[in-house]
């Protein structure tokens, strides 16, 4: 039972960290493939990456504990096929526990080993659900069995009249993993589900505190960005046909409205209303053609996200905005004061801040 709870979450917690590993960094033959919409999707799926990462560590602990005295049998293995599955479970156990620690301290944005985490953290998935698979597969006669074991009791007690038999304890032991299960779950979902935001006690961010009401990652303090002057700002345009912007200039072009959440690959995500110049208005007007792409400059140099790129279904998507307001407001210097990028169903790492130039790429 604890094996199916535990099963199904890594299983979304795979599909979905697939999806976002895809967005954030696309091999080549799906770059101008990558869905723009719907809006919202990212905002869900690494909502539901976190909700079942974090889910599945209570989950792990429990079926830990009820196989670990076979952990450490002896001898270790009676055949070389045995051998060879236990050292199977080795793999998985090891990388299932690195992988929700590493996540785990990744929503609070902690870094404490030398290696980079989410390259890590992408190979580490692929080793724990091949691992679950060979397990699966070297178990599949006693899942099997236990299955028509447990049929045919219930189909006996039920000819009986008496209830199943019932190992002592079971209930309560599964009784006490499905509350802890449903505790972690609520303190902390509410960091991107709206209707549980009251409850958000151990998430890391309340996706309401803020600066204009939004949580920030990466400060303009951290990214020496605080003191970016209007005045003295430029967007550069860099294309078939390139040109500079001022700030004025740039208010002065059309200006356009969408409701878009910032996603955080963390697990935290808040929506907003963004206003500002279409992306493809802007590239459009040095000559850029539908199928552009483009690199987005920041002033930002520091940081692991002062450049980006941004594939060409974004690019041409009407709701991606290079933003100079959120829900009315002059962005605030730790939003990206004074331009920033905005684009619908994309991880926050790719949502720029402080915006200086705008690329195509031919
Ligand atoms: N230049 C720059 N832009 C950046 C970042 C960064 O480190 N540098 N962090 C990104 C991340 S990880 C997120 S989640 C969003 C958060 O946007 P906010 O601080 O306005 O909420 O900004 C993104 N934009
Ligand atoms: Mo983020």
């Amino acid at each position: 039972m604890i094996g199916r709870w535990l099963g199904a979450a890594f299983v979304v917690c795979f599909v979905t960290g697939l999806f976002s590993h895809t967005l954030q960094d696309p091999p080549g033959w799906l770059r101008d493939h990558l869905p723009s919409r719907p809006v919202n999707g990212y905002r869900v799926t690494q909502g539901l990456h976190v909700i079942s990462g974090i889910a599945a560590i209570p989950l792990l602990g429990a079926k830990l504990w009820t196989v670990y005295p076979r952990l450490f049998a002896w001898p270790p293995a009676k055949s070389v096929l045995q051998a060879l599955e236990r050292l199977g479970i080795v793999l998985l156990v090891g990388s299932a526990l690195l992988e929700v620690f590493t996540g785990l301290l990744n929503t609070l944005q902690w870094y404490p080993w030398p290696f980079p985490f989410r390259q890590t953290h992408f190979w580490l998935a692929w080793i724990a659900i091949g691992g679950l698979l060979l397990h699966i597969g070297a178990k599949w006669p006693e899942i099997g069995a236990n299955w028509r074991r447990v049929r045919a009791e219930a189909g006996a007690a039920a000819g009986s009249g008496a209830g199943p038999a019932v190992v002592p304890g079971r209930r309560a032991f599964l009784g006490g993993v499905a509350l802890s299960v449903l505790t972690v779950t609520l303190v902390t979902a509410g960091q991107t589900v709206p209707w549980l935001r009251r409850l958000d006690l151990l998430a890391p961010r309340r996706p309401d505190i803020g600066p204009q009401g939004l949580p920030v990652n990466r400060t303009a303090q951290a990214a020496g960005t605080e003191r970016v002057s209007g005045a003295d700002w430029r967007l550069v345009v860099a294309g078939p046909r390139p040109y500079t912007l001022t700030l004025a200039e740039l208010a002065a072009l059309p200006q356009h409205t969408a409701r878009l959440p910032i996603s955080c690959v963390e697990g935290w995500s808040a929506s907003a209303q963004w206003t500002g110049v279409r992306v493809r208005d802007l590239l459009a007007r040095a000559g850029a053609d539908g199928s552009a792409r483009v690199r987005v400059v920041s002033l930002d140099q520091g940081g692991a996200y002062g450049v980006t790129e941004m594939e060409a279904s974004y690019v041409r998507d009407p709701l991606t905005l290079l933003a100079l307001r959120v829900n009315g407001e002059v962005l605030a210097a730790d939003h990206g004061y004074p331009a920033r990028i905005i684009a619908p169903n994309r991880p926050g790492v790719l949502q720029t801040k402080w915006v200086s130039r705008l690329e195509v790429i031919a």
